[in-house]
């Protein structure tokens, strides 16, 4: 059985980047003529007028309240001298220019506003169906956690993604020797299990979408920007060009990020049947203080009664993430399950990083989860101390609690950063322990462990893998 991505391929449109509508740009290419001008409240029409003219400007807009104009300079002329020649004028109390006002928190990502998972303003559904991220971003403190996308690569040197990619310190690359002993040679962005090499360059598109998503250069004046500004995105391919690959490479994968220092991975991809292997796999991420955040699916099933593997593995390290669209309700593709599905997350026409200096929009559970992977990074990065169970109940408790969703998934609701970011971690004095819930943190359904009980009974017995010519695929484990 091979594993699949979960996007929807009839919404995978590549489009070129162009300009599009932006909610953060100021309307108009150049305001820097502009002037507000403060009139005295004895001054005439006709006086103000004739003054503003002597300034060599335009009335562009009166404020009558005030009794207060917005003047645009004739093109050519310094803004600074009709300022003068306007304060001097005898009837104007003050002159200034027309000061560019931006939201807080909002970057200056050109094509910000398409983001409408991050802040939907109403430009595409409802108002206020987002995650609110731009009210939290002020708040993130302490240093970044690695997020593993587990996918078809990553296209690493992408302008929006390059400045956020994990690099191995301690590799060299190049030189055809692995300098930290970690059984991969000249692994400096992470590696390809499913062609056995060092470069996981993404050969389709998918991984690098998510990595967008996770984490996509914020602020810098370019593209779009992850769910985290500072992001460190380790790039791991297990997934091939088709985009399906191996529960073996997806283990090799796995492990790779346990041992290179990776806090989170996003698993953007089902199928198959039940692997104890691959659990074991999550669950040993786990061990090691892993949140490991995958899609649902896209079956429009309800998990419950039909598990989706990884997401369904009852492992209180996984966090099984389903697909809202810009109205807030739940996507017609997605899974779901009471118990099964702990959150839904904007999965719907999500636009993101594409190979090759690209940007395209996709939907899927695939598109929803890194949502969730990345926000989950910058909680981890603020409560540095917090183990996976924490920041599973973390992400549940603090959703956003919609009708469309009640009964939908363990948490009722969609992914909501502002109230996750009111919910303390307290230190561990200890290291944290996988399956220890927070006590302070009040559990939605049952306690932690008791949910996994209600999760779906596992019956299916792990298949032999067959490789795309037919044969069993028996893949060396690298072992340190
Ligand atoms: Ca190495
Ligand atoms: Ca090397
Ligand atoms: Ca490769
Ligand atoms: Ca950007």
């Amino acid at each position: 059985m091979t594993i699949t991505l979960l996007l929807l391929v009839t919404s995978f449109a590549m489009v070129a980047l162009v300009t599009p509508p932006s909610a953060v740009a100021i309307k108009g290419s150049d305001r820097s003529r502009e002037l507000i001008v403060a009139f005295d409240p004895e001054a005439s029409r006709s006086q103000e007028n004739r003054v503003i003219d002597r300034a060599e400007a335009k009335v562009s807009k009166r404020i009558n309240r005030l009794d207060i104009a917005l003047v645009t300079v004739d093109e050519g002329n310094d803004r600074i001298t009709a300022e003068l020649k306007l304060e001097r004028s005898g009837i104007v109390s003050y002159a200034e220019p027309n000061y560019r006002l931006e939201a807080a928190g909002i970057p200056n990502d050109p094509q910000f506003s398409l983001l409408w998972g991050l802040q939907n303003s109403g430009q595409s559904g409802v108002q206020g169906a987002d995650i609110g991220a731009t009210q939290v971003w002020d708040q993130i403190s302490g240093s970044q956690v690695v997020v593993a996308v587990v996918d078809t690569g990553v296209d690493y040197s992408h302008p929006d993604l390059a400045a956020n990619i994990w690099s191995n310190k301690d590799e060299i690359g190049g030189n055809e020797i692995d300098d930290d002993g970690n059984g991969y040679v000249d692994d400096v962005h992470g590696i390809d299990t499913f062609n056995d090499d060092s470069d996981p360059l993404d050969d389709n598109s998918h991984g690098t979408h998510v990595a967008g998503t996770v984490g996509a250069v914020g602020n810098n004046g370019i593209g779009v920007t992850g769910v985290s500004w500072n992001a460190r995105i380790m790039p791991l391919k297990f997934l091939g060009a088709n985009g399906s690959g191996y529960t073996s490479d997806a283990i090799e994968a796995i492990n790779y990020a346990t041992d290179n220092g990776a806090r989170i991975i996003n698993a953007s991809w089902g199928g198959g049947g039940y692997s104890q292997a691959l659990r074991d796999a999550i669950d040993s991420f786990g061990a090691s203080g892993g949140l490991f955040v995958a899609a649902a699916g896209n079956s429009g099933l309800n998990t419950d009664t039909s598990p989706s593997y990884p997401a369904a593995y009852s492992l209180d390290n996984i966090v099984s993430v389903a697909a809202s669209t810009s109205s807030d309700s739940l996507a017609g593709f997605s899974n779901y399950g009471k118990s099964s599905v702990d959150l839904a997350a904007p999965g719907q026409t999500i636009f993101s990083t594409g190979p090759g200096n690209t940007y395209f929009y996709a939907s899927g559970t695939s598109m929803a989860t890194p949502h969730v992977a990345g926000a989950a990074s910058l909680y981890m990065q603020s409560n540095q101390d917090a183990n996976p169970s924490q920041v599973r109940q973390a992400l549940i408790v603090s959703s956003e609690k919609l009708a469309t969703f009640s009964g939908k998934t363990v948490s009722d609701g969609r992914l909501y950063l502002p109230k996750l970011f009111q919910i303390p971690v307290p230190p561990s004095p200890t290291t944290p322990t996988e399956g220890s819930v927070n006590a302070t943190v009040p559990l939605p359904h049952g306690s932690g462990s008791g949910e996994d009980g209600d999760r779906p009974t596992l019956t299916s017995s792990a298949s032999k893998i067959k490789s795309k010519h037919g044969r069993t695929r028996a893949r060396k484990i690298s072992l340190r």
